[in-house]
Parts: C-alpha cells; structure tokens; sequence
C-alpha cells in the first residue's frame, strides 16, 4: 500500500465465487399514528410561593392524543413524589380549574379524601386511574365532567372530580358518574 492513497475497504475482503449481490430491504416509512381523544386537556400545577391563591397556579402543557397524554404523564413526578401544598389539575381545555370559571360555577365535586401522599404509590395509582377515566371518558356522563385535582396535603390527600351541574334536578347523573368512579378507586 502507498502511504497517503485511499483505501477501498471492499477489495480487502475475502470474496464468495458466484456471489449474488445482496438486495437491501427497501425502506419502510415508519407510520406514526396518534389517537385522538375525545376532548382536549390541560394540565395546570398549584404551588404555594405567593399568598395570593390565583399567583400559585400555572397552565403547564395540553394534549389531545393518548400519546400525548402519556408523554406528558410520565415525564412528570407522581403525586407521591410532590411536595406538600401542591396541586395537579387536569381539565378540559377551556376551563380554568378554579371556582370562577363560568364552567364550574354551578358544578360540584365528587371528593376522595387518603391518607398524605409522600411515598404512597396506591394513590399514584388512584389518581392514574382517575385521569384516565375522564380523558378516556368512560362516564356516560362524560360530558358533565370538567376536571380533576390532586391537593398534596401533610393533613391528607384530596383527590376530586369537578363536574359543571350540581343541581337537584341533576341528581341521578351525579349519582351515575359517583357510582362508576366507586368502581375504579
Ligand atoms: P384547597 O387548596 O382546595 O384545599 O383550598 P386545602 O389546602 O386542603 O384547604 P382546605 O380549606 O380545604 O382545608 C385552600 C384555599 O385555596 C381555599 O380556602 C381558597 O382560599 C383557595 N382556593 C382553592 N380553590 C380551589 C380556589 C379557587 O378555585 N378559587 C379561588 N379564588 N381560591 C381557591
């Protein structure tokens, strides 16, 4: 070999007598399909710095896909990893997850209360199941459901759903998604 000439690798290696040329397999375009929810979501996170309640909480991130969803999902801590004093909500994009919000005025809330969440994987798991049956809307009264919220409280745990009509009248649809939330807590 003269020193400084290009070097073809290829006449280096050993050939096979009669050897067919290999056929490379043809690329295959990679098909990426997301599946839509039914809803668009928001995730809003609480976090006490200021006094002022409406200062503390911010719009983080929204998704419409299941796969967006579980980017989001797990690449954020588990509510048993939070601090104290701190609050994820998901709602429906559009609502603001705050009493205020023409949505929520006349709802109500269906309330899980648990024990403090630090290190207590059953409610990652209660609250897992949770948003999933609102964004996976499972609830015949699906459209009744405007959020939830997780409070990481030292005192205990709330886990709740929002719901936008919380009137007399509407007792039986409230009873309905309270008995289908039964089932998956
Ligand atoms: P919280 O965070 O829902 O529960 O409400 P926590 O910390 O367990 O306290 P507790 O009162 O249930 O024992 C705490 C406080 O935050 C409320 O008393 C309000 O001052 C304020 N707050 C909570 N929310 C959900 C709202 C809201 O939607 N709007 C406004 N303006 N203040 C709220």
């Amino acid at each position: 070999m003269v020193e400084g000439e290009p070097v073809n690798k290829s006449d280096e290696l050993p050939k096979v007598e009669n050897e067919q040329p290999i056929e490379t397999e043809p690329a295959i375009a990679e098909l990426v399909v997301k599946h839509p929810l039914e809803n668009k979501w928001t995730l809003w996170f609480y976090e006490q710095k200021s006094k002022v309640w409406e200062e503390n909480i911010h719009e983080v991130a929204s998704f419409d896909t299941v796969e967006d969803f579980w980017c989001l999902f797990n690449h954020i801590k588990r509510p048993s990893q939070l601090s104290y004093q701190c609050d994820y909500n998901y709602f429906k994009n559009g609502i603001k997850p705050m009493w205020e919000d023409g949505k929520n005025s006349a709802g109500g809330r269906w309330l899980l209360q648990l024990p403090p969440a630090k290190n207590n994987q059953h409610i990652d798991e209660c609250w897992k199941n949770i948003i999933l049956s609102i964004i996976g809307e499972i609830y015949d009264q699906s459209s009744e459901i405007n959020g939830a919220i997780v409070n990481l409280r030292s005192k205990g745990t709330k886990i709740a759903v929002w719901t936008n009509n919380a009137s007399k009248e509407n007792g039986s649809n409230i009873m309905a998604i309270g008995y289908v939330k039964k089932l998956i807590w």
